[in-house]
């Protein structure tokens, strides 16, 4: 509420969006970056308030919680709370993913949610926005666990989905094993074998190239930013990556292929550092297979250390940056320290890792800024291609899948700078991507009308 916004229209959506969702700073955070977007695009076009388009884009269309009880090893009942939120079908079935997280509330789902919307629409594929998950934390559960809470989870999420109503896939805490769990249970509760869900395993429906998706369409995205806005690349780059999950792997593997020394690497209790650039075969070891902790890494690697505290591995000096953990975890003071150390390029792996105030620091000292809705959307880009191989019940090789995963990362970075220039902020990815989204799905809302 303390914002002012030019348009008066702006203004009165934010505020209405505030009062309501006043205990939600997370969505609150998510749809004040948008909406400060948005000032150019209603100050040229009425239509947009005549239609009432962003005071609908901020609400969703449902919203979903519900208990998910499950028994766990020793005999005792637990409970948690899941959630879905179907946020906007205006150019698709709703597509996003599912969060398992002891952090997961109303308001990190929402952000989540409202975001895959514009997300999406920059992929050019046909889906809309949603997200889901849970507060079950799935760290130190047994497989048994595991999948009787994911069972019990799709019990209830199954009443809500379907390959052409709303197609979940993974998130934090979500990977192959718990997308194949839910998959059984749908599969059992329904009788239909459809693409309800995507990131499934290869032998049931799954894309080649899903796993490593978000990463390498990260790094994508980033060369592709590099090489247009700085006739740069990522080869000789030394480059930061936070977190040690499905995306922060993917875009490690992908940046040293393309010339990168990739030096730091992090989970939720601290950060390693290899000056001799990571080795990723020990690091899949460690999280894909072991399910342990990054700190592993420094035990096992001669030269490498390991120090206490996620947050500090914003201090490790850097060409290239990629928060690819979660969100907010690069704040305003950490910004000030990748700048002060030279760093050229922040591109967003996970969603809204950077603060406002960060992300208004690195605009401010000229640093490439490749928002999340953009800069990680390879991962639902190619969960929408997992739907089209589903529908044809076909699957394509992984190059063919890499390949449109490459030309989409590139043309989702062509149409942001487009419209960053069309709108006076040339080189501003943040408005232009956030333009860019927001242009199809507010166009598909006005032609599909109100009901009365
Ligand atoms: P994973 O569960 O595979 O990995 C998450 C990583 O982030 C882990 O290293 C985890 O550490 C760390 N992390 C999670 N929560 C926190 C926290 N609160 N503080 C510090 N570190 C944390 O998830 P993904 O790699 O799939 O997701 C990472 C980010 O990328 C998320 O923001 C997600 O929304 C986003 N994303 C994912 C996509 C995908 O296809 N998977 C697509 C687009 C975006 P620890 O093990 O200690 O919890
Ligand atoms: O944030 C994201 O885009 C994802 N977690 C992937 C969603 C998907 O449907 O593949």
């Amino acid at each position: 509420m303390e914002f002012q916004f030019k348009s008066a229209y702006l203004q009165r959506v934010y505020d209405s969006v505030c009062a309501k969702n006043a205990n939600e700073p997370e969505f609150l955070q998510a749809v004040k970056e948008v909406l400060i977007s948005l000032e150019p695009v209603v100050a040229r076009d009425p239509s947009i308030e005549q239609n009432g388009i962003v005071e609908r884009i901020v609400e969703p269309e449902r919203f979903v919680q519900f208990r998910v009880s499950w028994v766990d090893d020793n005999g005792k009942v637990q409970v948690n709370r899941g959630y879905r939120v179907q946020f906007n079908s205006a150019i698709g079935p709703y597509k996003g993913g599912l969060r398992l997280h002891p952090s997961v509330c109303a308001s990190v789902i929402k952000f989540l949610g409202f975001e895959q919307i514009f997300k999406n629409s920059l992929t050019t594929l046909p889906m809309g926005g949603g997200k889901g998950g849970s507060d079950f934390d799935p760290k130190g559960k047994s497989d048994n666990e595991i999948m009787r809470f994911c069972q019990s989870f799709m019990t209830e999420l199954s009443k809500h989905i379907g390959a052409d109503t709303d197609v979940p896939a993974g998130d934090i805490g979500v990977g192959a094993r718990e997308i194949g769990y839910l998959f059984g249970q749908y599969k059992r509760l329904r009788n239909e074998f459809t693409g309800v869900l995507t990131g499934k395993g290869l032998s049931y429906g799954g894309s080649l190239a899903r796993t490593e998706a978000t990463g390498y369409g990260v790094c994508y995205f980033t060369q592709e930013m590099l090489s247009c806005m700085k006739q740069d690349s990522f080869a000789g780059k030394t480059v930061v990556i936070s977190g040690s999950g499905n995306v922060a792997i993917y875009a490690t593997q992908k940046a040293q292929e393309l010339g990168a020394k990739v030096v730091a690497l992090s989970d939720s209790n601290g950060y390693v550092y290899d000056p001799n650039g990571i080795q990723l075969d020990v690091v899949k070891q460690i999280k894909e297979v072991e399910r342990a902790r990054i700190s592993e890494y420094a035990k096992r690697v001669p030269g490498a250390t390991y120090t206490e505290g996620c947050k500090n591995i914003w201090t490790v000096k850097c060409d290239i940056a990629l928060p690819c953990a979660t969100q907010n975890e690069l704040d305003a003071e950490a910004a000030d320290t990748l700048i002060k150390n030279g760093v050229i390029c922040v591109s967003e792996g996970a969603n809204m890792p950077c603060t406002l105030e960060a992300t208004q620091k690195f605009l401010d000292a000229g640093v490439l800024f490749g928002p999340a809705k953009a800069a990680n959307a390879g991962g639902v880009a190619t969960s929408g291609l997992e739907m089209s191989q589903n529908s044809e019940r076909l699957s394509w090789s992984f190059e063919e899948v890499d390949a449109k995963l490459k030309s989409i990362m590139i043309n989702i970075f062509h149409n942001a700078y487009d419209a960053s220039k069309e709108y006076g902020a040339e080189g501003n990815l943040v408005v232009g991507a956030n333009i860019a989204g927001f242009l199809k799905v507010a166009d598909a809302m006005k032609w599909q009308g109100v009901a009365y």
